[in-house]
C-alpha cells in the first residue's frame, strides 16, 4: 500500500508520520562539523534510521559513546556476514577486532553498500572512539571483545539446541544489554543493572529479528546462516527451509509458534530492566525498541506471510510508538494492547497453545498489577478509520497546498 492509501486508512498516523519527518530533517542538519564525528554520525542515520533519532535525544557525552558502540558492533557484524571471507581468515579479525578499534591505520574492507564505506573508512570510528572517556572506551572494547570471540565460535558451528539459541544470542545481542548498562552506568545517569535483565533486553530484540527474517535470510544469496535452532524447527520438518514450501504451511506456522514462544519469555525480565530506568532519554532509548519487537510478534504471530514476504510494523504505526513512548505506563499499555492482539490468533488445536497462552496472560497480568492501564490511546487498530478533528485538518491543508501547486504548475505550461 502506498503511503497516501495507509494514510486514509489509518488517519491517526498522520500526525506522528510528520513529527517523525521533521525530526529526522532536524537531525539531519545537526551532524558535527569534525570530519570523523561528521562520519560517524552520518554514517549512524544511513544505517539506523528511526534508532538514530533516538540516540540523538541522549545527552552528548553518552550519544558519543552509543553511536560509537553502535557503529562498532555494526563494523564487527559485517565480517561476520561476509560469506566470502574463508573461516580461517575471519575468526582472527573477529577475535582481534577490540584491538583494532584502537588503531586509526587498521581498515579490512569487506560488505556492501553502507557498510563498505563504513569498514574502508573505519578510521573515522577509532579517531571518535580515541575521544571517548575512559570509562566509555573500556566497556566497548570489553563487550567487542566477548562478542568477537562468541561470534568467532560460532563461525563453524550450528545453532542446534534452545541453550546454542540462547549463547548465540547472548553473544550477539545479550552483550549489547551489558555492554549498554555499563555506558549508562559510566554517564552517571543510572544504576549498573543486573546483567541477567540486561541479557534478556537483547534476547528479546534479536530473537524477534531473527524470527521477522527468516525467509530474507533463507532466500539470500550467497546461502547465509540460519539461526532457529534445529530442536525446535526439527519438530515440524525434515530442513529448515522446507518451511517455506506452500504443502508445509501448517507445520510452518506451528514452528513460527513455536519460536514467537520461545521469544516471549523475556518480556518480564525486560519489564524489570525497563522499570529500573530513571533518566527519561535513556528510558525513551530503551523502550521504543522493545515495544517494536512485541508488536513485531503479535504481528508475526501464526501468520504464513512470515514465510511468503516481509512482515513489518507499519511506519505510521512506529511512528506513533516513538511518539508516545514516554513513561512506564506507555510501556505497560503498549504490551498489554499487543498481548491482546496476539491472544485471539492463539488456536486450541497449536500444539504450543496452552505455553503460550500462559505467557501471554503472565505478561497481561504483570501490566494490570502495574494499576496504570487506565486513560491512555490503544495501539490495536479498530476496523473503521476514524478521523480526528486535527487529521481533518491536516488532510484539508495538504489538499490545498497539492491542489494550489498543481494550478500553480499547470497556469505556467499553458503560459509557455
Ligand atoms: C541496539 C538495540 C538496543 C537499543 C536499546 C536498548 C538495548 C538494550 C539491550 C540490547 C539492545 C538494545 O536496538 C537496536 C534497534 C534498531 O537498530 N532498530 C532498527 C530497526 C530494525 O528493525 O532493525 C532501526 O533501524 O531503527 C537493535 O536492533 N540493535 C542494537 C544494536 C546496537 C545497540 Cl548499541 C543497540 C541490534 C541487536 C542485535 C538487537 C542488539
Amino acid at each position: 500500500m502506498g503511503t497516501l492509501g495507509a494514510i486514509m486508512k489509518h488517519p491517526d498516523d498522520l500526525y506522528p508520520l510528520l513529527k517523525l519527518k521533521m525530526a529526522a530533517r532536524h537531525a539531519e542538519k545537526q551532524i558535527p562539523p569534525q570530519p570523523h564525528w561528521g562520519f560517524c554520525y552520518s554514517m549512524l542515520h544511513k544505517v539506523s534510521r528511526s534508532f538514530a533519532l533516538v540516540i540523538q535525544q541522549l545527552g552528548t557525552e553518552l550519544r558519543d559513546a552509543v553511536c560509537i558502540f553502535y557503529l562498532v558492533l555494526r563494523a564487527l557484524d559485517t565480517v561476520e556476514d561476509d560469506t566470502s571471507i574463508a573461516a580461517d581468515f575471519k575468526v582472527p579479525i573477529l577475535m582481534a577486532f577490540h584491538r583494532h578499534i584502537y588503531d586509526p591505520d587498521w581498515h579490512f574492507s569487506c560488505g556492501t553498500k553502507d557498510y563498505k564505506v563504513l569498514m574502508e573508512q573505519f578510521h573515522h570510528v577509532s579517531n571518535a572512539f580515541l575521544e571517548l572517556g575512559r570509562n566509555y572506551q573500556e566497556a566497548i572494547e570489553d563487550i567487542t571483545m566477548r562478542m568477537g570471540a562468541g561470534m568467532a565460535k560460532f563461525i563453524c558451528k550450528e545453532v542446534e539446541t534452545v541453550a546454542d539459541y540462547d549463547e548465540y544470542c547472548h553473544y550477539v545481542a545479550g552483550l549489547v544489554g551489558l555492554g549498554l548498562s555499563k555506558l549508562f552506568h559510566a554517564s552517571g545517569k543510572e544504576d549498573l543493572a543486573p546483567d541477567s535483565l540486561s541479557n534478556s533486553m537483547g534476547l528479546f530484540l534479536q530473537k524477534t529479528n531473527i524470527i521477522r527474517d527468516y525467509l530474507e535470510d533463507i532466500n539470500e544469496i550467497p546461502k547465509s546462516r540460519m539461526f532457529w535452532p534445529r530442536e525446535i524447527w526439527s519438530k515440524y520438518v525434515d530442513k529448515l527451509e522446507d518451511l517455506k514450501y506452500e504443502e508445509n504451511s501448517v507445520k510452518a506456522v506451528q514452528c513460527l509458534n513455536d519460536m514467537v514462544t520461545n521469544a516471549l519469555i523475556h518480556v518480564e525480565d525486560c519489564l524489570q530492566y525497563m522499570s529500573a530506568l530513571r533518566n527519561p532519554a535513556i528510558f525513551r532509548f530503551c523502550a521504543i525498541p522493545q515495544i517494536m519487537a512485541i508488536g513485531t510478534l503479535a504481528l508475526c504471530y501464526n501468520n504464513i506471510e512470515v514465510f511468503r514476504g516481509v512482515v513489518k510494523m507499519r511506519r505510521g504505526l512506529t511512528a506513533r510508538v516513538i511518539d508516545r513512548t514516554r513513561t512506564m505506563a506507555d510501556v505497560y499499555g503498549a504490551f498489554f494492547d499487543f498481548s491482546c492482539m496476539l491472544k485471539p490468533k492463539i488456536e486450541k488445536h497449536d500444539p504450543n497453545a496452552t505455553k503460550t497462552l500462559n505467557r501471554i496472560e503472565t505478561i497481561q497480568k504483570l501490566c494490570r498489577e502495574s494499576g496504570v492501564l487506565s486513560k491512555r490511546k490503544s495501539y490495536i487498530i479498530r476496523n473503521e478509520p476514524r478521523y480526528n478533528s486535527v487529521t481533518i485538518a491536516i488532510l484539508f491543508v495538504l489538499l490545498v497546498i497539492i491542489f494550489t501547486y498543481l494550478s500553480a504548475y499547470r497556469q505556467k505550461n499553458q503560459n509557455m
